[in-house]
């Protein structure tokens, strides 16, 4: 113990005390004594690029470099290994560590090492320059701790040169005091996994500067540092499924009996199979042959190539049925148990809560509901016909369409076309009620060609539809279903979506809203969605587009479908199918597809912003990508013009990252309804 630190202290002394020495003799050899190659000294690694592998490591560093110059080398070969497109993935992966334990060996007993480098130096200088060389630069440093090296060198000096050991362990690349990479693996690469790589990395000119392990001079050491070259062998594997691409027994015969040669000697393009490094079991490498095989040393096959005769495991067609068959039994037992619980709950509740928005079948992320072949009572519809929608059979009591009144085409009269989606087009036109009395109505027609889907989706709708019933919900007059084109008729709106409303009374037409207008907007699609909310459903895309005007500034909350071409551009269509107003979407919705009644509120927020907006394009200017950034990272709408601080606080309010911090429609609406009020009093104080 003792004499090991003093060992060490020495070591740093002598570190100290020869830096210049060690400088000027780096080419020099010393020829009698046995180092004749460069030796050099071991020094902590401390660097970044090998830490994975030398931390806390002494390694081996020739005295012509420094270690900073080796890092410097190692960072630049990393980049080209990097950066390089044509390296094999399975060379790729022991690239950096052979290169480390190449450029850095790792020294055993970096004292001694050192040490001895020393001592040579000290050797060569008293040769060469006498004594006086010698004192004059120990004299130049801390005088009081080279007195204690004086003592102590001629001790260390004589003991290190007259032990046997050291001869075993001169200081230099070769010597058996560094551990090296282990010899076999070094091999494995250089032969077989990287052979093309080696070969280019020998004369490439920065990857070459660090050093490439010549294999065949690295001694054999059990103590050596591994790269972790692991072949995949199973022994217990005595026969292969399929084509045997994935056998991994240890079979080394073909099925004449000959023995099978290493892969590597007759397989050109090895480092693709790591299968096949550094052995000769039956293998069938990228499925080439149909079985297990392997090459064998036969002159008189004009193919060296034989079957292994392997045999095949136990049919696995029987696995299949028996798991298809299983498979098939869950799916049907699952989907009994899902049609029982439907049943069920279906009682218990109001069916708006399993239906969600028809959106003419696109909700958004592109997936009809779940139960879009359920209709309202959780009854299967089989037949799509729309004889089902046209004449309800009698066992439907509860069904929507038996509640509202059906029309014929005789009983409208249709004008001019109002927009068009996905389901058909949408007219104005004239509805004569039963007592004679005409109204304007909106004409929802379903086009002939429609799909199964959209068909079912149009009699969803009218069966949510028949069962909201509120102020500020858009209101269904009645339905044609005895002859095509089926209908839906809506109370007419006369002054059409809410977003153009607003536009058309913008200070760009030279117009402009009252505050209290704002608010009283405001506060009717608020009470729109807290009634819509209260029956648990989730719009998943209010806008101001989906909402509607009537005269006397009465705001109706509707859902027209996404494929309006004029609000095209306020959908992002991600993975070519679906459909996502981003605009108005909670990160939560972009992230993870949820919609919730907070992610609806996050939306009125947004609906706030385009009605003090005047129908601005929510984040107008940036592409969708660019918004839905935008959203992530919380850089949201800034409060429009002329917008009051409070309403603009809660936009922000409804636009919390936490979905369950956001105000409920009720807070919503009691707090516009308050401004509201307090308005009408502040306009009626105001003097005339
Ligand atoms: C459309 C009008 C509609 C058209 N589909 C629906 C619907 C609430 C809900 C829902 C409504 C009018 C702007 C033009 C084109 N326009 O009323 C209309 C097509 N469907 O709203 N469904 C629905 C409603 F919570 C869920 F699915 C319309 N009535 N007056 C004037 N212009 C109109």
């Amino acid at each position: 113990m003792n004499f090991h630190c003093q060992c060490v202290l020495v070591h740093y002394i002598v570190l100290i005390a020869l830096k210049d020495i060690y400088v000027w003799s780096q080419n020099m050899t010393y020829e009698n004594n046995g180092f004749h190659q460069s030796s050099g000294i071991c020094q902590l690694y401390t660097g970044t690029i090998c830490q994975d592998f030398l931390k806390n490591a002494h390694v081996f560093i020739d005295p012509n470099v420094t270690i900073n110059d080796l890092e410097e080398r190692l960072k630049a070969a990393y980049g080209v290994i990097k950066e390089s497109k044509d390296m094999n993935s399975n060379c790729r992966k022991y690239a950096l560590p052979s290169l480390c334990f190449s450029a850095l060996p790792i020294c055993r007993t970096p004292e001694r090492t050192n040490l001895l480098y020393f001592a040579n130096v000290a050797m060569i200088t008293n040769k060469y320059n006498g004594n006086s060389t010698r004192k004059r630069r120990f004299v130049s440093k801390d005088t009081k701790t080279m007195h204690l090296f004086h003592k102590k060198k001629s001790v260390y000096f004589n003991d290190v040169f007259t032990t046997d050991v050291s001869s075993k362990y001169p200081p230099t690349r070769e010597s058996e005091n560094l551990k090296r990479i282990c010899r076999e693996e070094c091999e494995l690469l250089e032969n077989e996994l990287c052979q093309k790589e080696y070969a280019i990395a020998k004369r490439h000119p920065v990857i070459g500067l660090v050093g490439v392990e010549d294999c065949e001079k690295i001694p054999q050491h059990k103590d050596c540092s591994t790269l972790g070259i692991t072949i995949e062998v199973d022994e217990t594997e005595d026969c292969y499924w399929e084509d045997g691409s994935s056998y991994r027994g240890v079979q080394n015969v073909s099925s004449s009996g000959k023995s099978c040669l290493r892969w590597s000697w007759l397989m050109k393009e090895i480092s693709d199979f790591p299968e096949l490094i550094g052995q000769n079991y039956c293998r069938n490498p990228g499925s080439a042959e149909k079985s297990p095989w392997c090459f064998v040393d036969d002159r008189s096959l004009d193919r060296n190539i034989e079957p292994c005769g392997i045999p095949k495991c136990v049919d696995k067609i029987w696995l299949s049925i028996i798991s298809i068959l299983g498979l098939t039994a869950l799916f049907v037992i699952v989907i009994f148990l899902m049609v029982l619980f439907r049943r069920k709950s279906s009682r218990g509740m109001k069916n708006i809560q399993n239906i969600n928005t028809p959106n003419a079948g696109n909700n958004i992320y592109g997936n009809s509901q779940s139960n879009t072949n359920q209709d309202a009572g959780g009854r299967v519809i089989l037949n799509s016909s729309m004889e089902h929608v046209g004449m309800p059979s009698k066992n439907i009591e509860k069904n929507g369409l038996l509640r509202i009144p059906h029309f014929t085409l005789q009983d409208v009269e249709f004008f001019e076309e109002l927009g068009e989606g996905a389901f058909g087009k949408v007219y104005k036109g004239q509805l004569t009620q039963t007592n004679k009395k005409v109204v304007n109505v909106a004409i929802k027609a379903l086009k002939e060609n429609a799909s199964v889907k959209t068909q079912q989706d149009f009699r969803r709708e009218i069966e949510l539809i028949s069962d909201l019933k509120h102020q500020n919900i858009v209101c269904i007059l009645g339905v044609i279903l005895n002859k095509e084109p089926f209908c839906m008729l809506f109370e007419y709106m006369a002054n059409g979506d809410l977003h153009e409303f607003l536009i058309s009374n913008s200070p760009v037409e030279k117009k402009s809203l009252l505050q209290l207008e704002f608010l009283q907007i405001a506060m009717q699609i608020s009470e729109g969605m807290e009634y819509l909310s209260g029956h648990h459903y989730v719009h998943r895309d209010l806008a101001a587009r989906n909402c509607l005007v009537n005269e006397g500034l009465i705001v109706k909350i509707s859902d027209f479908g996404l494929s309006r071409d004029i609000y095209s551009s306020d959908y992002y269509r991600v993975q070519s199918k679906s459909l996502l107003p981003v605009r108005w979407m909670p990160s939560e919705s972009i992230l993870y597809g949820k919609f919730t009644t907070e992610s609806d509120i996050w939306s009125f927020g947004v609906v706030l912003w385009e009605i003090y907006s005047y129908g601005m394009q929510p984040y107008y200017g940036y592409s969708n990508p660019e918004v839905i950034h935008l959203i992530r990272s919380r850089q949201l709408l800034s409060c429009p013009e002329n917008c009051p601080t409070a309403v603009y606080s809660l936009m922000i309010e409804c636009w919390h990252e936490q979905a369950v911090k956001r105000p409920t429609f009720a807070d919503i609406s009691h707090r516009l309804k308050t401004w509201y009020e307090g308005h009408i009093k502040i306009s009626n104080q105001t003097p005339k």
